[in-house]
């Protein structure tokens, strides 16, 4: 490690840093374009222009050998590797069938069943009148909406996909008291998820189904079809769930930013995205050196593992302007990271859009407003950032 790179012993994953990130971010952005984390042996990155280097150069900064801080080369993985664990060329074959069935064509005709869904959900809270925005509204979406496209048994759903998705991005950030914990909550899900993953249990027609018929068609093995059946399962709920749940902490905190996507529901995709790059679902991950590189003035060993604040980066004010830490929905903010970049870059994006897409512009259509009735309670998550609770009034206009 050269001598030049400036040392932080805070910890990003301590309770008060993980409710509020971006005191610490800034001082690790201000402190130059790579820090070391002394308490995890990590460099760090928290800038976008050099996040932005790191995952576009997929065959420097790999993610076979996890995108965790364990090194899968040396160690074990806890379960079989998927997409996400793999590099060109074992990755090309699986990326397109991801793209196959979550082509723009095969979205588009999710809209229809969203858009009956979102109906029902928001007559229903507005009836109910005080809800709370996490459970009411952000879980039930996607755990209706995406586990219908999906094609897996409605029973079981809420139970095991959450627990299930939070101790899978748990393996994303350090194994401390944390991660034990939403392992010790996840490990029974495991054996449903899978199960649900097999061919005989993928409702005909659905995305889980369609993947398998890929399987049939040469294009990957049966044991690769499972596995992308899992990475649907597995990115595709807590990911969407905490966004939603970002969206409305924003409106209860921004009325007025609201108000403008009230006057003009076409703004909706907006407000989603400057959501998607101000408060970030997916906060950090890793990537693993596969050569000796120099990076931010930083030769690097083959073999090290890089830590990314995505989090970070979209709000870096060489980025996003002297007002990055502002919530305004009259951003261009389409250029954040929180999806990722390059090769990895989130598959499931279009159909996590149309969620948010379809609910955010139905609650616009019909004027809703919030009002907070309650303290918002910050999840606590490694690698997720969002709300487990946001008591709420909601009102049609
Ligand atoms: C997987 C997977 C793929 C992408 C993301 C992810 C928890 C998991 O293969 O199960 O996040």
């Amino acid at each position: 490690m050269a001598a030049s790179v400036p040392v932080i012993d805070d910890d990003p994953y301590s309770d008060a840093n993980l409710a509020d990130p971006y005191p610490l971010f800034e001082r690790m952005r201000d402190a130059g374009p790579v820090v070391w984390l002394e308490r995890y042996g990590v460099h760090a990155f928290t800038r976008d222009a050099e996040c932005r280097e790191i995952l576009g150069d997929w065959a420097t900064f790999i993610s076979s050998a996890g995108v965790g801080p364990s090194n899968l080369h040396h160690e074990p993985s806890w379960r079989p590797r998927g997409i996400l664990e793999s590099d060109p060329p074992v990755h090309g074959p699986l990326r397109k069938a991801m793209t196959e069935v979550i082509s723009p064509r095969g979205v588009r005709a999710l809209r229809a069943q969203f858009e009956v869904f979102v109906a029902e959900l928001v007559e229903s809270v507005l009836e109910r009148g005080s809800v709370d925005g996490v459970c009411d509204i952000a879980e039930v979406l996607p755990i209706r909406v995406f586990g219908d496209a999906v094609g897996i048994p409605r029973e079981g759903r809420a139970e095991n996909l959450l627990p299930h998705g939070a101790m899978n991005f748990s393996t994303f950030g350090p194994r401390d008291a944390r991660y034990e914990e939403y392992f010790r909550k996840g490990e029974k899900t495991h054996e449903w998820v899978m199960n649900n993953c097999a061919r005989e249990n993928l409702v005909p027609g659905g995305l889980g189904s369609q993947i398998w018929e890929l399987a049939d068609a040469g294009e990957i093995t049966a044991d690769q079809a499972a596995l992308l059946v899992r990475a649907l399962l597995s990115a595709g709920l807590d990911s969407t769930v905490i966004a939603i749940g970002n969206v409305l902490r924003e409106c209860l905190r921004y009325p007025e930013e609201w108000a403008r996507v009230v006057e003009r529901p076409d703004l909706a995709k907006f407000a989603i995205d400057e959501t998607l790059r101000h408060e970030s679902p997916f906060q950090s991950f890793f990537r693993t050196t596969s050569r000796e590189v120099g990076i931010a003035g930083l030769t690097l060993p083959a073999e090290t593992k890089v830590l990314l604040f995505i989090g970070s980066a979209n709000r870096d004010r060489e980025r996003w302007g002297d007002d990055a830490d502002l919530f305004d929905v009259g951003r261009q903010a389409g250029g954040h990271l929180a999806f990722g970049m390059g090769i990895h870059q989130c598959v499931g994006q279009p159909i996590s859009r149309l969620e948010m897409d379809v609910l955010f512009t139905e609650l616009a259509r019909r004027k809703v407003t919030f009002e907070q009735t309650g303290d918002p309670v910050p999840y606590l998550h490694n690698t997720l950032k969002g709300w487990s609770s946001l008591p709420m009034r909601v009102t049609a206009g």
